[in-house]
């Protein structure tokens, strides 16, 4: 197992020419962000379990909402959105050459835009003015200027997207009626989708939430801000699992020393996620009223197609590993798996995720069952769901990435020390994880909420006994996180480690060649067009009607609430 890790340093010998010096800074500017944001968030999520496990008592100047609000802002919105375009900018310099001056200037546009909407947004929830959650549902009310900060992210991101779509369609044009390559076919699906799931959340912050909070009107209409954010929301989670794809796909290959299985079907994959991860927000909304059941169910109904592209993925992964497996003598209908590279971290840590991602899959359709949602929704089930998906799956497999891509950013050695610290962080990391989020979900179905510090349910008995099991208790979500906190500070150790510390030298940045059917793949799989096309009609016949609904007939508006 530490074959790999040895030749890994010198088997390719011009893998960081590959990428531009320019382009490198780019990308390592944004990882920056992330891992800053990422310890901060760790503690806060420290802080937040044992505050709410009831082993600590939170000082007056800090409050339980505003860590949960810290916490949720910089990891599952900040952490992620920097570390994606980090790597986007990096993969797109490797696979279709360096950026034009005027492009990487977009670029660093896009990333000043969103690092100030960072700070903005940061300071506000650090000073308390906007202990709103992540998901800022209305009539919580956070300072206008948490908007701004929040609206700058999205606007920057997508500045730094038209740096990145604008490179592939050069690449494209210079290079006619060749099928592009599968980096640049899933960098582009993953920032359609992130372009136009953002005009929703950005037409309800400009339009409703930010003129109410800036006192211009007196009420907002609770109802459609929920929708236009759930029309933002769901695929904002995918917005976060297809970069993961992505490394399972065109990274992970590489590094067990294989073949991704098939090219079409990868980029099949892509395009049910671009078509199927919008008009499925009302999964999130099934429990509100105002919203018919014809129009959930119809929902409901398209969420279950969009897990098909994730079985497409689990198949095409898990033949990738057969495949590999079986030409290096691997035997057995089992057996093979011993020859996957087990003690290299940048296999081994997003394999965890992997196999984390089948509980966490099922979870999911779990709540999309309309009405096993009624059982589960509101509950810490939900946040078990997603610490396995976005806390375990994709961060996993982000740090399997970080353990290259840092040192091939920074022109450094991927040494044998960062490798055993990166397989003992995986471990912690999925130790606390099964105890967090395990106990997470078995709370859940008790009926312990979510959203909230912590309810007792007035002490009634039966409810203290179920919160107070073996496992299943606030105790043991408390020991995970503490393990989790561990695992964090690895992590962000390795990071310094590998970002200033390694010894100076090169690391393969693992990209696998397109697989043999390449050529063949279908034309109109690359017609943007088309698909763009169906994305809006799609979006046009799962939402106009209701939406049309809820401002015909909205609710009565809701006057503010602050903490
Ligand atoms: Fe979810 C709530 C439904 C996937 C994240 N989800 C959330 C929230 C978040 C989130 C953050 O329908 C909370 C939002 C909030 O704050 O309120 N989710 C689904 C469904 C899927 C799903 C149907 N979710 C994700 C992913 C996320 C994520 C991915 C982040 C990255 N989710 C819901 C619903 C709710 C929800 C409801 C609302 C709940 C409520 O009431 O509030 C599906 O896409 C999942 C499909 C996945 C699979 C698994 C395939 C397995 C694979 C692994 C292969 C393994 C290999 C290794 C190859 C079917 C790909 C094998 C090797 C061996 C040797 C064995
Ligand atoms: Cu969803």
């Amino acid at each position: 197992s530490n074959l790999a890790i040895n030749s890994l340093n010198d088997s390719d010998n011009n893998i960081n020419v590959l990428v531009d010096p320019k382009d490198r800074k780019l990308s390592m500017v944004h990882m920056y962000v992330a891992f800053v944001a990422f310890i901060i968030g760790v503690f806060g999520g420290l802080l937040q379990g044992l505050a709410r496990g009831g082993m600590i008592e939170l000082p007056s100047w800090l409050g339980y909402y505003q860590i949960l609000t810290a916490h949720g802002v910089l990891l599952a919105l900040v952490f992620t959105t920097f570390f994606i375009y980090g790597f986007f900018f990096a993969g797109m310099g490797k696979t279709h050459g360096a950026f034009s001056n005027r492009l990487r200037k977009i670029g660093w546009a896009g990333y000043i835009t969103m690092l100030a909407g960072t700070i903005i947004t940061t300071i506000m929830i650090l000073l308390n003015e906007a202990s709103v959650l992540y998901t800022f549902y209305v009539p919580l009310q956070a300072h206008s200027l948490f908007y701004v900060g929040l609206t700058l992210v999205i606007v920057g991101s997508w500045i730094a997207s038209a740096a990145l779509l604008t490179h592939y369609f050069k690449w494209k044009k210079a290079n006619p009626g060749k099928p592009t390559p599968l980096f640049g076919f899933m960098t582009t699906a993953t920032l359609i989708l992130w372009i136009v799931a953002g005009l929703g959340v950005a037409t309800s912050v400009l339009y409703q939430i930010l003129p109410w909070a800036l006192g211009l009107t007196d009420e907002v209409n609770v109802l459609l801000t929920r929708t236009l954010f759930w029309y933002f929301g769901h695929p904002l989670v995918y917005f976060w699992i297809m970069p993961a794809y992505m490394i399972w796909y065109v990274v992970i290959p590489k590094v067990i020393g294989g073949r991704l299985f098939s090219s079409s079907l990868a980029r099949l994959a892509f395009i049910l996620f671009l078509l199927f991860s919008i008009p499925v927000g009302f999964h999130h909304q099934l429990m509100e009223s105002g919203i018919s059941e014809l129009w959930k169910f119809i929902q409901t109904v398209l969420t279950f197609v969009v897990v098909v592209p994730s079985l497409l993925t689990a198949f095409s992964i898990f033949a990738t590993f057969e495949q590999t497996a079986r030409e290096k003598g691997g035997k057995g209908i089992i057996g093979w798996i011993k020859t996957l590279p087990w003690g290299d971290v940048r296999f081994f840590a997003p394999f965890m995720g992997m196999l984390a991602f089948i509980p966490a899959g099922a979870g999911g359709i779990i709540n999309a069952s309309f009405q096993l949602n009624a059982v589960v929704h509101n509950t810490l089930w939900v946040v078990g769901h997603f610490h396995l998906t976005v806390g375990t799956t994709v961060l996993l497999t982000f740090f399997g990435a970080a353990y290259w891509l840092i040192p091939a950013l920074t022109g450094r050695r991927f040494t044998k020390h960062a490798n055993r610290c990166g397989i003992v962080q995986t471990w912690l990391w999925m130790i606390g994880m099964f105890f967090m989020s395990g106990a997470m979900h078995l709370l859940g179905l008790f009926g312990a909420p979510r959203r909230t510090a912590y309810a007792t349910y007035g002490d009634h008995p039966q409810a203290l006994q179920w919160f107070e099991g073996i496992f299943a208790s606030h105790i043991t979500v408390a020991i995970g996180g503490v393990i989790l906190t561990a695992a964090g500070v690895l992590m962000f150790y390795n990071f310094i480690y590998l970002a200033f510390r390694a010894p100076k030298g090169n690391t393969e940045f693992p990209i696998t060649p397109d697989p043999d059917d390449t050529p063949h793949i279908p034309a109109f799989l690359e017609n943007w067009k088309l698909w763009i096309g169906i994305v809006i009609l799609l979006i046009i016949f799962a939402y106009t009607i209701p939406v049309y609904e809820m401002i015909v007939d909205a609710p009565p508006g809701s006057p503010p609430f602050n903490f």
